[in-house]
């Protein structure tokens, strides 16, 4: 099917609380399971456009869902224009914030549109924007958590055979630097000493600690660090990237182009990984890669592995898609993963679909 332009009419957002294979064990939280908003876009030429959200809490859909309600209420009978409806999205709800659940609203509906407009094309996400489909290199993040270490080397190697990985994420930041030392070496011993480790302390450290730890972990050959540190502490970023030889991670918490651009600004950090929901969709993502692009800092993807994908084959310092499976139970074709490396889909759109029969037995 191709369709000139779309008109927004109306949007169905529905809740799920998905099974998670293996508990979310981290300095953020513990999550036994892993919530979803799934938001279908209707278009008056019949175009749907789908997206998901991953609010991490499992109450707050009762509060995010309304906002994106109202955001496509205000936008019933009015062109699907993301990029141009991006920034006047955001001042729409600027009074109650220009972060947090206006943010996020704003970038699920988003990411449907781009969907939507770019089925109307008849193409892939990347394709409308000026890509092609094919491989873009992950790691698997689904697993090494804050579990007890001896675990770690077992499920490393199930994590490797998930996809032919040799790249993950390991969560540190345990009480004792001698435990975190043990979760590296049980799985370096698991799976080889040329395996990538990204690892995450989830913000768990005083700037203190993080000085502390970090140099004690300097020489242990990591990928990168990252968020040692309460995310907006861009002072302590920048001293602990002027102090440490390994690459300093941050930017899941960045909110919009402006946080990244201070960050890269303010040389807090190496390496930048925005959301997809905190950086605001898919516009977002087009308005602050550039940025990081021009800069020379390589750009990481966070959770949205499927969208991201399709973002990471045109954008100039693509780095690492962090790859989770957590969306699979209620997608109709789970995105493949070849090599340790995610295949974007040749099919029109961002590639996601609902798995209805899961979506009403996850429903909440
Ligand atoms: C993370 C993501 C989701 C839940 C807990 C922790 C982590 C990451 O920050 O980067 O994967
Ligand atoms: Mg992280």
């Amino acid at each position: 099917m191709q369709v000139a332009s779309l008109t927004y009419d109306q949007v169905r957002v529905r809740a799920v609380l998905v099974p998670l294979e293996r508990k979310v064990v981290s300095r953020v939280g513990y999550f036994d399971r892993w919530p979803l908003i799934l938001i279908d876009l209707q278009t008056k030429e019949g175009v749907v456009g789908k997206s998901y959200l991953e609010p991490y809490l499992h109450h707050s859909p009762k509060y995010i869902v309304p906002a994106i309600e109202d955001l496509a209420e205000a936008r019933k009978g009015r062109p699907v224009a993301p990029l141009a409806d991006f920034q006047p999205g955001r001042k729409s709800l600027n009074l109650i914030g220009y972060e947090g659940v206006a943010m996020i609203a704003n970038a699920g509906i988003d990411m449907a549109a781009w969907d939507a407009l770019a089925k109307a094309a008849d193409v892939p996400l990347a394709v409308l924007l000026g890509g092609t489909v094919g491989r873009v290199p992950a790691y698997n993040s689904n697993g090494l958590w804050l579990t007890d270490p001896a675990t770690l080397g077992r499920e490393a190697v199930e994590l490797a055979d998930e996809g032919g990985f040799d790249a993950f994420k390991l969560r540190l930041g345990r009480d004792k630097l001698e435990e975190d030392l043990l979760a590296i070496s049980d799985v370096r011993a698991a799976v080889g000493s040329n395996a990538k480790l990204m690892v995450d302390f989830n913000q768990g450290l005083t700037l203190g600690d993080a000085i502390r730890r970090c140099h004690a972990l300097d020489d242990q050959g990591l990928y990168w660090f990252e968020e040692p540190t309460t995310y907006n502490n861009l002072e302590g970023y920048a001293l602990l990237a002027r102090e440490l030889r390994t690459p300093l991670q941050l930017g899941e918490n960045f909110y919009g182009p402006r946080e990244l651009y201070r960050a890269i600004m303010m040389q807090a950090g190496d390496y930048v990984m925005p959301d997809m929901m905190r950086i605001g969709g898919v516009s977002g993502w087009l308005r602050s890669v550039p940025i990081a692009a021009a800069a020379g800092i390589e750009v990481s993807t966070h959770l949205y592995p499927e969208v991201s994908a399709h973002l990471m084959r045109i954008t100039e310092t693509a780095h690492w898609l962090e790859w989770q499976d957590w969306a699979d139970p209620v997608l109709q074709e789970p995105f493949a993963v070849v090599d340790g490396q995610l295949e974007v889909p040749d099919r029109p759109g961002t590639g996601i679909d609902w798995d209805e029969g899961a979506v009403t037995r996850f429903a909440v």
